[in-house]
């Protein structure tokens, strides 16, 4: 592995997550691969937390509605660069905007809107270790069996 080997938390928002099929063969399309996921679903409180850099925004309120109206799809995601990588597999934030910018990318092809948009992927390695703590917390001391390490599937 090189030295530029990044983590990052990728999320299929609830509008994609019957995508998941598709949006997991991107992600290995890229040349990334994806060492944890689990689907999840979000209280109120715990979405606030996790967008708490937006709380003052207008779309606040819209954003929380739409992450916690059903499962998500949390994974870690690592390889060269993940982070930019995902993100521009994203492409950019309102669907809208990407299938004029980027009609290849997971939010043209599945997501509507500002809102509904697909997907999240941190936006840099501190956000990264931030909201993989979040969706992954690492456990004091035990760790349960039959959780398989990266070595051992390469
Ligand atoms: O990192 P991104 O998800 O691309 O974008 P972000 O961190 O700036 O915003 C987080 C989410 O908040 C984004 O995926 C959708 C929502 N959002 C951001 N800007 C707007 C927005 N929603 C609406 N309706 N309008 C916005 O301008």
């Amino acid at each position: 592995l090189g030295s530029k080997t990044e983590r990052t938390l990728a999320v299929i928002k609830p509008d994609a997550v019957i995508k998941v099929g598709d949006i997991i063969q991107s992600i290995y399309d890229a040349n990334l691969t994806i060492t944890k996921a689990k689907m999840v679903m979000l209280s109120w409180k715990q979405a606030a937390d996790f967008y708490t850099e937006h709380q003052s925004k207008s779309f606040f309120n819209n954003l929380l509605q739409f992450v916690t109206s059903g499962p998500l799809i949390a994974m870690e995601v690592m390889g060269e660069e993940a982070v930019s990588v995902w993100r521009k597999l994203l492409g950019p934030t309102d669907s809208e905007t990407a299938r004029k910018e980027a009609p290849e990318s997971l939010r043209a092809r599945y997501g509507s809107d500002g809102t509904r948009n697909a997907g999240h992927g941190s936006d840099s390695l501190a956000s990264a270790a931030r909201e993989l703590e979040f969706f992954f917390p690492s456990t004091a001391g035990h760790s349960p069996p039959n959780t398989a390490k990266y070595t051992d599937c390469t």
